[in-house]
């Protein structure tokens, strides 16, 4: 759009303008009774005119992901993607600050000034250059009183839009990724899942299990997750935000190929992680980036999951509270939103079969930066879900022999 000429530009915006108006003519403009329609021609109107269409700057517009269009997919049967935006906005399974079920707004508010169309360095290419086609589907509209509930509306959310069939690319350059991994043999679309709570995991992890059987999990988190439900605690009351994965593991959701990034929680001792091995996971701490750098930690995550269908955790947590102070359980000292964007680059090319980021609380956050911060990071999954390999960096003036390492 940036690049359009003028003329383009005006013609683009006069078709939007009269797509728009008969959709208000539709819905919102009902005719009196015994009235006739009458049709406004808006390209003769002192707005259009003179200055064409009323495009929606950064920080203007409905609030979708990016700008990306935006449907109720759950309503729409016509609704066509291959990488669908969904919110969950749930924190009723918190351990410390609820706030949460605000993520889905704050990431979409973080994101207005961000274009899915827009390369950087790093990548070196766009989410819509490389061909999927990307909808905002809305927010699943969660029960916030019951808890089991809201974890079954998720969960049928999930398989309703999972069940979908795909758009098949909006542009040559999309390749199909799912088909391959699929119980039914076919390609199902994939989602990135605005949070919620990180319990909102079970329930999607629940989702996939019926569409590709038991995933591996690449969680980025400062904690474990992976906790033994609270002694005395009986049913629903056992799924919480730190429990979730184990409930996960117990029910069979997960492949013994998991693993975390980015752990620094205080723990109960040895035995938290004795349990966290046995239900699948291998454990990257924070302090690992300095001791073995960038390209060992993807090195070690990529080993890890190999070729099996991998579904991507990310707890905005794991990000130093200095940088992303907005989310329930901070913990000091953690990775800098641009290790954390490094490293997602070096996973392009795993079998990703779905994403999310949780734990965004805006309530906590100052000038907007924990929205911003997470919803960079969904471009980044935007990219990296459908890219073959990681991307070339980008090299600039420097030489082999300038590198410090
Ligand atoms: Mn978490």
């Amino acid at each position: 759009m940036r690049l359009a000429t003028l003329p383009a530009l005006l013609a683009l915006n006069l078709a939007r303008v009269n797509v728009h108006a008969h959709h208000q003519r539709d819905e919102f403009h009902q005719q009196p009774l015994g009235m006739d329609l009458v049709d406004v021609d808006v390209a003769t109107e002192p707005w259009t005119s003179k200055y064409g269409a009323q495009v929606d700057l950064g920080y203007t517009g409905p609030l979708s992901f990016s700008h990306l269009p935006y449907s109720r997919c759950l309503d729409d049967g016509a609704a066509r993607f291959d990488i669908g935006l969904l919110g969950m906005p749930f924190d009723t399974t918190t351990s410390y600050r609820p706030g949460a079920r605000f993520g889905p707004f704050a990431i979409r508010a973080g994101s207005r000034r961000q274009g899915t169309g827009r390369s950087t360095l790093a990548w070196g290419t766009s989410p819509e250059e490389l061909g999927a086609g990307l909808l905002d589907c809305g927010d699943i509209p969660l029960s916030a009183y019951d808890n089991a509930k809201a974890l079954d509306q998720m969960e049928a959310a999930y398989s309703t839009l999972l069940a979908r069939p795909v758009r098949g690319g909006a542009t040559a350059a999309y390749k199909p990724s799912t088909a391959a991994f699929a119980i039914d043999g076919k390609e199902h679309p994939r989602l990135v899942t605005l949070g919620g709570d990180h319990t909102i995991v079970l329930p999607i992890l629940r989702s996939l299990n019926k569409v590709y059987g038991p995933v591996s999990v690449i969680h980025f988190d400062a904690h474990l997750d992976t906790w033994a439900p609270l002694p005395g605690t009986v049913g629903q009351e056992r799924i919480t935000h730190g429990s979730f994965f184990a409930i996960a593991a117990e029910e069979g959701l997960m492949t013994n190929t998991s693993v975390h990034a980015g752990i620094r929680c205080q723990m109960n001792g040895k035995q938290d992680i004795e349990h966290d091995d046995s239900v699948g996971f291998q454990v990257i701490s924070t302090d690992d980036i300095d001791d073995y750098g960038i390209v060992q930690v993807v090195k070690k995550i990529r080993e890890r999951i190999g070729s099996s269908p991998v579904y991507l955790s990310l707890d905005i947590d794991v990000v130093d509270p200095g940088m992303a102070p907005a989310t329930g359980t901070p913990e000091p000292g953690g990775w800098t939103t641009r290790e954390v964007k490094r490293i997602l680059r070096g996973l392009s090319g795993l079998n990703f079969v779905g994403a999310d980021i949780v734990e965004v609380a805006p309530a906590y956050d100052n000038a907007d930066i924990t929205g911003i911060a997470a919803a960079d990071i969904v471009y980044d999954f935007l990219a990296m879900m459908q890219l073959d390999i990681p991307p070339v960096p980008h090299v600039g003036p420097f030489s082999k022999a300038d590198l410090l390492l």
